[in-house]
């Protein structure tokens, strides 16, 4: 649904955009543009350049509006109405903003995400002089504001087990999103860092996700907790927590089956399973990918677990960047680490500006 809702926001900026540039353009340079017009994707450069040239017809229009009101009105004393011209319009805004709206859907920042950036920014801007504004600088704070930074992963935990043994983490999502791969990856990330761990199989459901793990476990030397198929997870992990205990291991792993947010009785089984194990720390972990879809997702999860943060995975699939934009808005909770390959090692912290920076504003 919110593809050809793209598109036809696409077609709409297009179109304005040509109609804006017919009404002002004599006909033959309206010749020479249609030639030029089948750019499909602006460059950020192009959109700046852009930019640039409202805010210059603005200042144009407030020179003559000016000189109009000197010359017809100064008997009428009223060349004040000149000076509200140097101010951001909602009109003007929106001329200003569809260029980066189109960055920021071409991101695959998801449409709803888009909106909630475009209100925040219209609230701050609109009124302002024009002059000082630049609604790029401006957009990159507004998403910055939206973001959070992660605490240090290793710092929290080890500063947990001073309190309270062993940390447990859960991590949950919909099928096929990375949770396993992203498992084991945390458990080399933790026991590079001093830490001991185990792993809980509590995806009890998924055909060979017993064997899947196991394998990562034997890689990884670390011991795996499991079941057998069909058992309740919630007992997987608690017997994952009872072995750490005994064994005393710093942190344990709860691996979960993958299940969609609309599954309201798949959403039950992962609040049992939060309530038996009660985890440190519970980790949604989401694709790079989702695009819009991740708005709903993120927000199911953290509505039903409410989500100590978030990790997506297959960043280097996808390395636009803007579905952490949009589960960061929804969930207000920090991404902790992008996944960036099929290795142990591709575990990346999450760095906002970074990420800002990629958007290419
Ligand atoms: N390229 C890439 N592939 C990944 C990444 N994380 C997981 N995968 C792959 O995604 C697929 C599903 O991963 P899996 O861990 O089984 O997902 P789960 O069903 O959520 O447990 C596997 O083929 C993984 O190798 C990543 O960061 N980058
Ligand atoms: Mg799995």
């Amino acid at each position: 649904m919110f593809g050809s809702l793209k598109e036809k926001l696409k077609n709409w900026i297009k179109k304005s955009s040509e109609k804006n540039t017919l009404e002002k353009t004599p006909k033959k340079e309206i010749i020479k543009k249609e030639k030029s017009k089948k750019t499909p994707k602006k460059s950020s450069k192009k959109i700046k350049k852009e930019e640039k040239k409202i805010k210059e017809e603005i200042l144009e229009d407030e020179i003559i509006e000016n000189t109009q009101t000197i010359e017809e009105k100064s008997k009428e004393k009223k060349s004040f109405f000149g000076v509200f011209k140097r101010f951001l319009t909602e009109e003007k805004f929106e001329e200003l903003f569809k260029g980066l709206e189109l960055i920021l859907l071409q991101n695959n920042v998801a449409y709803e995400a888009v909106q909630a950036v475009r209100d925040e920014l219209s609230n701050n801007l609109i009124g302002k002089n024009i002059k000082e504004i630049d609604l790029a600088e401006e957009l990159k704070k507004g998403i910055g504001s939206i973001l959070i930074n992660p605490p240090n992963f290793i710092d929290e935990i080890k500063g947990s087990l001073e309190v309270k043994s062993p940390f447990v983490i859960l991590v949950c999502g919909i099928n096929g999103s990375g949770k396993t791969t992203t498992i084991a990856k945390l458990a080399n990330y933790l026991q590079k860092n001093s830490l001991s761990v185990c792993l809980a199989a509590a995806d009890t459901f998924r055909a060979a996700s017993i064997e899947q793990i196991e394998v990562h476990a034997t890689n990884l030397k670390i011991p795996l907790i499991k079941k057998d198929y069909g058992s309740d997870p919630a007992s997987v992990g608690f017997e994952g927590i009872t072995y750490a205990k005994k064994n005393s291991i710093d942190v344990v792993l709860i691996d979960t089956a993958g299940r969609m947010q609309n599954s309201a009785s798949l959403m039950r089984e992962i609040e049992k399973i939060v309530k038996v194990t009660k985890p440190d720390m519970k980790i949604y972990l989401g694709e790079s990918i989702t695009g819009n879809d991740a708005i709903e997702q993120a927000k199911t999860f953290n509505d039903s677990i409410n989500l100590t943060g978030i990790i997506l995975s297959k960043a280097d699939v996808d390395e636009k960047g803007g579905t952490a934009i949009s589960v960061a808005l929804v969930t207000k909770k920090p991404i902790l680490f992008l996944g960036t390959g099929q290795n142990y090692e591709d575990l990346e912290i999450f760095d906002k500006d970074k990420l800002i920076e990629k958007l290419g504003l």
